[in-house]
């Protein structure tokens, strides 16, 4: 943990005395009934890990979940946990963070929860900037249910829902949390430890809503979804690591590179003629989101799948706005008083 981060409670809250914790404490007596082999062990182990490297005590820290076999989640941390019901994860989290600021409040979702029955609640969490963090776990398929498609899946898509394939058009999490104003957007792999990681921390840090979407293998209902790109042989050809300040360079040897044409993004080989200087530079600081919204829209096999953070901004969160407006108000009218609120001018009694 650095000086700044310790000086801030880990998480821009208010300070707290430094405290020892490790990976264990996290590690809740409950057993993990995930199927063996699935990409959500992955995840728990890396969330686990950076945990006691924030330095908040595990009384301020909240998990809480929707449902899906990714909504369990939170009975596996060691904090406080709220399994609530389906879709509606971010309504609960936001009524936490509200009533109690200097909690440290995690949201984890599974790609149906937090798109399709938790669409309009994910949205709106985000573009209202509330300090909270979503972990969505996107493996292009419900898991709990036994194997429908979800609004990730792709086109065509064949599924015990979809038999004949599906004729749905997939929503692409990156744009939608963009679109919806997210301040910290990210995407990470369940088997890229090192990366979650990272992805983990810097959400962690950040002072505002935070989304993560991980590439999540669900190896009973969609082995392999993410293979094509993610697999070690070929993913230093197929994706791309986004860096702030850094030219967009992918490749085993870094040799290829993204450039903007004026009108698209062009996949380059770097030589005869073209440079680095001629690569886009990653500004995951852009007041604008324009950029980062096309990056996010890579797809293989036309373009590099991009990790890393897409966007992060500073702008005042929503508890923060609303603590003000409160003590302006009390500052302007006084504190007020409950029952005289109630039993106001404007009251009737039904006879
Ligand atoms: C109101 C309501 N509608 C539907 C369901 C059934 N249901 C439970 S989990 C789920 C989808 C889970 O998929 P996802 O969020 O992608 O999580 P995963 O299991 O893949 O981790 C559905 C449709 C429910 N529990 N409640
Ligand atoms: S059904 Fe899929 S997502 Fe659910 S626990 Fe099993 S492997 Fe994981």
């Amino acid at each position: 943990m650095n000086a700044q981060s310790q000086e801030r409670g880990g998480n821009g809250h208010a300070p707290t005395p430094p405290i020892k914790l490790t990976r264990k404490d996290f590690v809740s007596d409950q057993e993990v009934r995930w199927c063996p082999g699935c990409g959500d062990y992955a995840i728990l182990a890396q969330v686990q890990k950076v945990m006691p490297e924030l330095g908040i005590p595990r009384e301020n820290i909240v998990f809480v979940s929707g449902i899906g076999c990714s909504s369990r989640f939170p009975y596996y941390m060691n904090t406080y946990g709220f399994h609530g019901i389906h879709g509606r994860a971010p309504a609960i989290a936001t009524g936490i963070k509200v009533v109690n600021p200097k909690l440290s409040v995690w949201v984890v979702t599974g790609d149906g929860d937090a798109l399709s029955i938790g669409g309009n609640h994910f949205i709106h969490a985000l573009r209202r900037n509330l300090d909270i963090k979503i972990i969505m776990f996107n493996n292009r398929i419900y898991g709990l249910t036994k194997g429908q498609y979800s609004p990730t899946s792709e086109f065509g898509k064949k599924t015990k829902s979809t038999p004949q394939g599906s004729i749905d058009y997939p929503i692409n999490p990156i744009s939608l949390a963009l679109g919806a104003e997210a301040t910290f957007v990210a995407r990470s792999v369940d088997r890229d430890t090192k990366h979650l990681a990272e992805m983990i921390e810097r959400a962690a840090h950040h002072k505002g809503s935070a989304f993560i979407e991980v590439f999540q293998n669900c190896n009973i209902f969609n082995d392999g979804a993410f293979e094509a790109f993610v697999d070690r042989a070929v993913r230093d050809d197929r994706m791309i690591n986004l860096e702030h300040g850094q030219p967009l360079r992918f490749g085993k040897d870094r040799q290829k590179g993204i450039r903007w044409t004026g009108q698209r993004l062009e996949v380059v080989e770097l030589g005869n003629g073209v440079s680095e200087s001629d690569l886009l530079v990653h500004d995951e600081r852009s007041p604008n989101p324009g950029l980062a919204f096309l990056l996010g829209r890579m797809e293989y096999p036309a373009y590099p799948v991009p990790v890393g953070v897409f966007r992060a901004i500073d702008r005042p969160t929503y508890e923060e706005l609303l603590e003000q407006q409160v003590q302006t108000a009390i500052q302007q009218q006084g504190a007020g008083e409950l029952s005289k609120l109630l039993h106001g001018a404007e009251t009737w009694t039904i006879e």
